[in-house]
């Protein structure tokens, strides 16, 4: 597992050292807007806690992070109106590494929704 850089860009989001547009905080877990959005609704959640990847998240973190985090994504797809009880539905991923086009080196998901998403290649 690569080391932690703390210097990453949500590393500073969360010190509170950079602007972001949040829609949802808890104890462990932060959501806010991406910068770049890909689809009219476009949110990213991310642990507080320092892991690198999703594989760096589900072995070492905490149950009750992982709870919490799901549950705040599920909460913000709702609030967002993309959820199936609220709308259409949505695609939640997360890139890890190099071959899966991790820009960020903080464990994010992606909730994508407000429009077809589009048939994935796998
Ligand atoms: P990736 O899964 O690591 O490839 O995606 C990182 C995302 O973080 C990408 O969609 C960027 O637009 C987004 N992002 C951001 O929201 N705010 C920032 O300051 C930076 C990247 I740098």
């Amino acid at each position: 597992m690569p080391t932690y850089d703390d210097q990453n860009i949500f590393a500073r989001i969360l010190r509170g050292e950079m602007p972001n547009d949040t829609v949802a905080e808890t104890d462990h877990t932060l959501a806010f807007r991406d910068i770049r959005p890909q689809a009219p609704v476009h949110i990213l959640v991310i642990p507080k806690g320092k892991y690198v990847s999703y594989d760096d998240f589900a072995a070492n973190a905490p149950d009750a992070e992982i709870v919490d985090f799901h549950r705040t994504l599920a909460r913000v797809a709702a609030q967002a109106g993309v959820s199936l009880d609220k709308g259409k539905g949505f695609r939640a991923i997360t890139n890890a590494g190099e071959n899966g086009v991790q820009e960020v080196p903080h464990f994010h998901m992606h909730i994508l929704g407000g429009a077809p998403m589009g048939r994935m290649i796998c």
